[in-house]
């Protein structure tokens, strides 16, 4: 997979992605990731990419020269334009299944707004889907745009390595996971349910479905809607 990324900050993105599984897919040539400085394609003496909102209001907007510049430079290089993704709080909210829909995708490019946001004519016209990571405003789309990189990565074939396999996690079916435990089995007096030190596989897994439907009904019972148990 081929993600492309439209940032005032490529800065921001060293660290989170250079480390554990995204490293080693990004070294395995698993996951091609791209960034692109957009002050680049700022053509005024003041390399501005932003301004000030027609009809007034707080802030500044980014402009959709700069933008277009921007996205048409990067999809003349490497195959296929790739679905366009902007990050934004007026997005349809990432979840699992989102994650997975894009993660069937061969190429990504990912528009990263500051300041108020975005001009609309660039939404309109370079922008295939809007995604939120959620109902609260950030300083810049950096961090969504890396929430996104992260999620979609661990389903690129081969990503996890036989370690792990996204079937079996969180969200898969649409509940939440079971508890977790290792050693030590006694700390503090603190204890390990039972059953997972049976080794009676059948009771196990029963032990945690129950537990991935309790949970859910429990903390998000939003998750079961028009589910029949
Ligand atoms: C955001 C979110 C988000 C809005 C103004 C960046 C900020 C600033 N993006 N999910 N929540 N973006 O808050 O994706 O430009």
């Amino acid at each position: 997979m081929r993600i492309d990324v439209l940032t005032l900050f490529p800065e921001a993105f060293a660290g989170p992605l250079d480390v554990s599984i995204i490293k080693r897919a990004r070294e395995d040539g698993l996951l091609d990731l791209l960034l692109h400085d957009v002050r680049a394609f700022a053509t005024d003496k003041h390399r501005s990419v932003d301004d000030y909102p027609f009809g007034g209001g707080q802030g500044m907007v980014m402009r959709v020269d700069v933008l277009d510049r921007a996205l048409s430079d990067v999809q003349e290089h490497g195959s296929g334009r790739g679905l366009v993704v902007y990050l934004s709080p007026q997005g349809e909210v990432l979840n699992d299944r989102l994650v997975r829909e894009l993660a069937r995708k061969d190429r990504l490019v990912l528009v990263c707004g500051r300041y108020e946001g975005v001009d609309e004519r660039f939404v309109k016209h370079c922008v295939d889907r809007e995604v939120s990571i959620g109902d609260y405003i950030l300083t810049g789309g950096e961090l969504p745009a890396m929430v996104l990189i992260d999620a979609v990565a661990r389903h690129i074939p081969g990503a996890l390595g036989d370690e792990a396999s996204p079937e079996e996690e969180s969200f898969v079916g649409g509940l939440l996971e079971h508890p977790q435990y290792t050693r030590p089995a006694e700390y503090k007096g603190w204890t390990v349910p039972e059953v997972l030190l049976s080794g009676h596989h059948a009771n196990i897994e029963k032990w945690k479905a129950e537990q991935r439907l309790e949970r859910t009904k429990a903390r998000r019972p939003d998750l079961l809607n028009g589910r029949e148990d």
